[in-house]
């Protein structure tokens, strides 16, 4: 990574009236969480959308209960780390969106206003039955559980975990916010592997809009050959150094 593509990108988001900026996995893996395709992304053996859909939890949802405890407990020891941090304050800048993949809230600890939650959270929970009161979600930070598998305080089914399960559809507002985002002048993407929709066509819809597009991962990914500028590193190192010459 080149100290000139350093400072251009630092140009364009310091000239830029709208930046829209969408993370993955990858912007947390300094705080300690597992990402879902690197090393530790795999629980016992099982891939993550073995364990992330209906079907899932309707087979067993003890033992997708027990996953996601174990991903509440580790996440609960977490801390943001200066990529969340940096994003956090450019937050609070006006025009600037930020949208997000992961489900473990660090951007929302960091103190990040106004962000675009595509993938809900760990820390809410929703009845997986559906009844009239459970649809509204509610938090719940306790670690361990008290109540394995926990259940939904409106009708005594099973409570689920208030994130978008893989063939599920996203929540319509925010797919809407992240679409209207997509009209900026840059968009980035930091420490995602862009293989996961709608949320990985956004780049290509930022591009068709005449954005300048940039990539921050410490890989290669689909979206790599498409972006005006792809920074070879870890987040918690260039966000920062980025922020440093804005
Ligand atoms: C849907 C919540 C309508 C749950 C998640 C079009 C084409 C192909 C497939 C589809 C398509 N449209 C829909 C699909 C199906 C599916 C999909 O995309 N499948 C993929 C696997 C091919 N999409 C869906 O099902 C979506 N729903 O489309 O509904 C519909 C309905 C029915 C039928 C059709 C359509 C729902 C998707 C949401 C699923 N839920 N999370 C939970 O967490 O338990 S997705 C989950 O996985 C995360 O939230 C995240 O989005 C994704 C993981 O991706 P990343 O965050 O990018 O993480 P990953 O580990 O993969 O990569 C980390 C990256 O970071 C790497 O590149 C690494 O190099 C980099 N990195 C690591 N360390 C660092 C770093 N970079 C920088 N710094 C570092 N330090």
């Amino acid at each position: 990574m080149t100290d000139t593509a350093l400072s251009d990108l630092a140009a364009r988001v310091a000239s830029a009236r709208r930046v829209t900026v969408m993370t993955g996995a990858g912007v947390s893996a300094a705080s300690g969480v597992p990402t879902f395709r690197g090393p530790g992304g795999l629980w016992r053996h099982y891939r993550p959308e073995d364990l992330a859909t209906r079907q899932a939890f309707a087979r067993d949802p003890a033992l997708v209960w027990e996953w996601y405890a174990w991903r509440r407990q580790t996440v609960a020891a977490c801390r943001p780390n200066p990529a969340h941090e940096v994003l956090a304050r450019w937050s609070r800048r006006d025009g600037h969106t930020l949208i997000i993949q992961n489900v473990d809230d660090l951007h929302v600890r960091a103190g990040t206003r106004d962000l675009v939650r595509l993938h809900g959270s760990l820390w809410e929970m929703t009845c997986f039955n559906g009844c009239e009161r459970g649809t509204r979600s509610w938090r719940d930070e306790r670690v361990p559980l008290p109540e394995m598998p926990p259940s939904c305080p409106h009708c005594g089914g099973s409570a689920r975990p208030a994130v978008v399960w893989f063939g599920e559809s996203l929540d319509s507002a925010d797919v809407n916010r992240a679409f209207n985002a997509t009209a900026c002048d840059v968009f980035l993407t930091v420490g995602t592997s862009a293989l996961v929709y709608p949320a990985a066509g956004l780049v290509h819809q930022a591009r068709a809009r005449g954005a300048f597009t940039a990539e921050i991962n410490v890989d290669e990914t689909p979206a790599s050959a498409l972006v005006d500028v792809s920074l070879r590193g870890p987040a918690e190192e260039i966000l920062p150094a980025v922020d440093q010459l804005i």
